[in-house]
């Protein structure tokens, strides 16, 4: 197969992943139970049309580096799980728009996810690792971890925050590009919180920088910013599939080698800013 070039790659992603959000409409979900907990409105229509966008990995790379300030310029700023800003601020900012939060979070560590501030601050999405292509009906019967719960709790205690759920649909047609576009096979496995966010970063926004996620000549085996955990895994991946995604991010990114070496930071084009 010849190598796609960074357009094609980014069409691909363009025209071939879907980002929504499960919607009232979106049957097993469109019982008058889930309608009223729900966001009515749609994450678009929440968010409106974002210019300058940053995603903000986890990794242990982003301590002592000072990009706090560079991160809070951007209009809209994602992060992820309980990766937390208070104390942290002048290394990963104070911005917080979106928290994507993976299903295993809210569950096993349901009772703070209720209870942490962390967490009320911004738009929450969550999503759940679905079986391979499966259908909407099948993950709702055998969802990865059984978050509906602790979600219903969430909204009833915070009607007010706009709260998703990813359609799981996006995360196997993306694993599909990347194993496409990868030498060796990959293990099905969805891919992280990372490469997700990114995307829904690129279908809201003009423009995407992501910190941290390519490791800057900070990279150590400190696995978050906010813990002293050591584990290589977490920047190579394990489960996630997720220096595949790294490869990919690699290709499509639009600064400068110089950007990653020194600030971590990849530029990305906003969809409707990608020309097929
Ligand atoms: O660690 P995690 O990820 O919350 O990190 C968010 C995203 O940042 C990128 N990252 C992180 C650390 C690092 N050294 N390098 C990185 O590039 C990754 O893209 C990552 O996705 C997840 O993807 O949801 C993950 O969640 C954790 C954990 O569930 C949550 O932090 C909640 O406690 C997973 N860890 C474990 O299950 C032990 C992790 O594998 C994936």
């Amino acid at each position: 197969t010849v190598k796609l070039s960074p357009e094609q790659l980014l069409c691909q992603l363009r025209d071939r992943v879907n980002v929504s959000m499960i919607h009232g409409s979106d049957s097993p979900f469109n019982t008058s139970e889930w309608l009223r907990y729900l966001p009515e409105k749609s994450l678009n229509e929440t968010v409106g049309r974002l210019g300058r966008c940053a995603v903000v990995s986890s990794a242990g790379s982003l301590k002592s580096s000072r990009l706090g300030p560079e991160i809070d310029s951007h209009d809209a700023v994602l992060r992820f799980n309980g990766a937390p800003v208070k104390g942290f601020q002048e290394d990963v900012g104070q911005k917080t728009t979106i928290r994507l939060v993976n299903s295993q979070l809210v569950t096993v560590e349901q009772q703070q996810f209720l209870r942490d501030a962390l967490y009320n601050t911004g738009i929450l999405i969550i999503w759940d690792p679905a079986p391979y292509h499966a259908e909407i009906h099948e993950w709702y019967r055998k969802p990865d971890y059984k978050f509906f719960e602790a979600y219903k709790l969430y909204r009833v205690r915070h009607p007010e925050q706009p709260f998703y759920i990813l359609n799981p649909k996006m995360q196997w047609q993306l694993w599909d590009i990347i194993q496409e576009n990868s030498l060796e096979h990959i293990q099905p496995n969805p891919p992280s919180s990372g490469t997700l966010g990114i995307l829904i970063m690129m279908t809201l926004c003009d423009e995407v920088d992501v910190y941290e996620f390519l490791p800057s000549k900070r990279q150590t085996d400190i696995c978050h910013y906010y813990q002293k955990f050591h584990d290589r895994a977490c920047t190579m991946g394990a489960y996630h599939p997720l220096l595949f995604e790294k490869n990919l991010v690699k290709r499509i990114n639009r600064g400068t080698d110089e950007d990653i070496y020194t600030h971590g930071k990849v530029t990305l084009p906003g969809f409707r800013n990608v020309h097929c």
